[in-house]
């Protein structure tokens, strides 16, 4: 079968932003007006469950009016196919944020036009450019009261780090928001109804623009008064783009055309440059086609973007794979739900074409993946297709061994695709089955939300032998236990929340260890000299083999790495995990028969115990950055209330009427904070906080932790 759209005419995008911008709110429209629905369903509108958005179908998004899962669809505008990722914003489900990225050309990222930049932008921001993703900026909700454009500006440009480059102009705000400039071709939008059919006139820029049409706000009317000059900057940024559309204008003042300016948006994008920023309000149904028209624009196509990295076992950069049909086959893998269809795995096509019934390579497990059923997703439908090619993001139907961040490939031309980075999850909880008897289902149907979602972790609590599932807030792990519910239909019940501590060791030695036994016949015997050193925090975990001459065998060092991987998740304080630190196997010896894998593995279990009780062992806690937004009134008690959480006050952000407050705070300090909040300030503050950075605990509390932790225990053995 040969291509249907050409590569250059796809664009692969994702919509980011911290929670309630109106990234769904604006997907809907996007649907509506490429012809892909015919009505618009609005998300306060479908808690009764009667009803649902497109991208939002899941029971608890509906419930909740948030998105909680990514989900892909696609529509055709000006004969460009756009493949679109709604992406959720609440910190708790930010994987899905991240994986999206990994995978995505392009990005339309959404600010709220009275809050600003908020906390979970920043973060999206981040990863985006971590993963270097060409983005535009919609600054949405200018009808809402309070909004201000240039403020919203101002903040991408303060606290993003970006440079963003003006390409609208909002004309009026609040509940005179009439449309905006197109500074490009330097014409009025003005719409004169919230319809969502109402078209738009489009007028001559004037200077009696703000007369004419009914604005009065005063910042409003000089935002309108100094168009000219805001053209100027466009036009002068544009030009870095362009050496000889420059040299033509410094010459003699040629203006370069729209089209020139196009390209020169287009090409400042793909690079980043600048960031290209949009107005509207997605709601009233204003300003969405003219974001339409500057995905296809500006942002890039699968061939625009740099190449993917191929990288070699230890993650290291070794080669590219171009985007091409012609290129032997490459995909990643980010993504695996659990469906009516089965288990799909999304995958994002880097190179040449998968056919259904092919074989290919898993190279991340070295394990072979037969193709059988392949499907486009919209949102929760799926269409069946027969091949996907270069630039294509499809779900394959149940594949036995894939998992996220994993790579597919032709056989013959095997290449490992750059990994994606997880989240580390902080919260623990301990979660059984609601009915003794459906203990297996419920183990089950957990198995499968875990392989799902990289950022919930299960562990079994090795004393009380308790599931313990950690994920990345309280949110997160009741959603995850109410989706087993209405996915799987088993009932769960979850523990208190409880903070995941680590350990770790503050000085470095060198211990050594024999295991010894002599038991009827054969004996047992290993020993070890292992020496442990602290690494720098967030380190995680590393072994050396540095012994010589065979003192240890080369068969039996692998058994001395597993003890100590396995002994290390038990630490010495209060059994949290250990953390941040070296082992380098030194030395050893061993018995020509007594010696075995298990013997060393057992010698250096025992060594890792001895060793950290020596060496200076701390608990470490996660710290929290925590956003409070609150009006001013109340400005004094929320920050007493931070202190006595053990919070230091970082910065304090002018966001609108509110002042945002921010503070890195002990996570265990956290539990309850939002119901004292909302009685200290009447309801009208809120917070958000993400995970920053592990600290050692103080001495005090940490006594107090250890002593709790072993009482929890003895409870729950008992
Ligand atoms: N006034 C106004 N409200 C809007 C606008 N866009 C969205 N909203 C409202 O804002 C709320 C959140 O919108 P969503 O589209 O769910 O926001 P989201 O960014 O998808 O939120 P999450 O997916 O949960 O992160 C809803 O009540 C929308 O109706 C707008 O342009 N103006
Ligand atoms: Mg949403």
């Amino acid at each position: 079968m040969p291509r249907t759209t050409p590569l250059a005419d796809i664009r692969n995008i994702g919509i980011i932003a911290h929670v309630d911008a109106g990234k769904t709110t604006t997907t809907e429209r996007i649907l509506y007006y490429t012809g892909r629905k015919h009505t618009i369903v609005d998300i306060h509108d479908t808690k009764d469950l009667k009803t649902s958005t497109t991208t939002d179908y899941l029971e608890q998004e509906k419930k909740r009016g948030i998105t909680i899962q990514s989900a892909a669809v696609s529509a055709f505008w000006r004969d460009k196919k756009i493949n679109l990722i709604d992406t959720p914003g609440h910190v708790d489900f930010t994987i899905e944020v991240n994986r999206s990225l990994r995978v995505l050309d392009g990005a339309v990222v959404v600010f709220d036009g009275v809050a600003g930049v908020e906390p979970q932008s920043e973060t999206n921001w981040r990863l985006a450019n971590n993963y270097n993703v060409p983005r535009m900026c919609y600054v949405n909700k200018m009808d809402r009261s309070g909004a201000n454009f240039m403020r919203c500006v101002d903040m991408i440009r303060k606290r993003l780090g970006a440079r963003p480059l003006i390409c609208q102009l909002p004309i009026g705000s609040e509940d005179n928001f009439k449309g905006m400039i197109d500074l490009v071709e330097m014409k009025a939008l003005v719409w004169d109804s919230d319809d969502k059919d109402a078209e738009w006139q489009t007028l001559e820029v004037t200077p009696d623009l703000a007369d004419k049409l009914g604005i009065t706000i005063p910042t409003d009317r000089k935002i309108l008064a100094d168009a000219e000059k805001y053209r100027t900057e466009l036009v002068d940024t544009c030009l870095e783009q362009d050496d000889a559309a420059m040299e033509a204008h410094l010459l003699n003042g040629a203006m370069p055309s729209t089209d020139t300016l196009r390209q020169c948006l287009r090409k400042g994008t793909i690079t980043s440059a600048f960031t290209i920023v949009l107005c509207g309000s997605s709601y009233k149904n204003k300003g969405v086609q003219q974001v339409l028209d500057a995905v296809v624009d500006y942002l890039p196509a699968p061939t625009d973007v740099a190449s993917i990295k191929t990288v070699d076992a230890d993650g290291h950069p070794i080669g590219e794979r171009k985007c091409s049909d012609d290129e032997p086959f490459a995909a990643l893998a980010f993504k695996v739900i659990n469906d009516v269809y089965g288990a799909l795995t999304f995958i994002r096509v880097y190179s040449g074409v998968l056919t259904k019934g092919a074989s290919v390579e898993n190279t991340t497990r070295g394990k072979r993946e037969k193709i059988g059923r392949m499907v486009e997703m919209f949102a929760k439908d799926a269409n069946p297709i027969e091949e996907a090619r270069a630039g294509d993001i499809v779900a394959l139907v149940s594949l036995a061994e894939t998992d996220t961040g994993d790579t597919l490939c032709d056989a013959a031309h095997p290449v490992v695709l750059e990994r994606m980075r997880f989240p580390d999850p902080v919260i623990s909880v301990s979660v059984k089955a609601k009915n003794k008897g459906e203990a297996d289902k419920f183990g089950n149907a957990l198995g499968k939300m875990v392989r799902a979602d990289p950022s919930l972790h299960l562990e079994t609590d090795r004393e009380t032998n308790e599931t313990i599932l950690r994920g990345m807030g309280e949110l997160h792990l009741e959603v995850t236990l109410d989706r087993m519910r209405t996915e799987f239909g088993v009932e769960g019940i979850m523990g208190e929340p409880q903070v995941a501590y680590r350990e770790t060791f503050t000085k470095k030695l060198t211990e050594q260890y024999t295991h010894k036994k002599q038991t009827g016949g054969s004996g047992q015997f290993a020993e070890v000299w292992i020496t442990f050193e602290p690494l720098a925090r967030g380190a995680g975990f590393e072994f050396v083999d540095a012994t010589k001459g065979g003192s240890v065998p080369r068969e039996f060092v692998p058994a001395v790495e597993k003890g100590l991987k396995m002994q290390k998740e038990d630490g010495v304080l209060a059994h949290f995990p250990t953390v941040d630190f070296r082992a380098t196997l030194i030395d050893g010896s061993y018995h020509d028969v007594d010696s075995n894998a298990l013997t060393f593995e057992i010698a250096a279990k025992a060594c890792f115990r001895e060793a950290i009780r020596k060496a200076g062992p701390i608990l470490l806690e996660p710290v929290m950055r925590v956003e409070t937004v609150t009006p001013g009134d109340y400005l004094g008690d929320v920050i007493g209330d931070i202190n006595r959480r053990r919070g230091a006050i970082e910065e304090q952000l002018d966001r609108g009427t509110n002042i945002a407050v921010v503070a890195p705070v002990p996570l265990s300090e956290m539990f309850g904070y939002i119901g004292q909040l909302r009685s200290m300030t009447s309801g009208r503050a809120s917070y958000t906080m993400e995970f920053s950075h592990y600290d050692p605990v103080p001495r005090q509390v940490a006594e107090e932790v250890i002593e709790q932790v072993a009482k929890a225990k003895a409870a729950a053995s008992a």
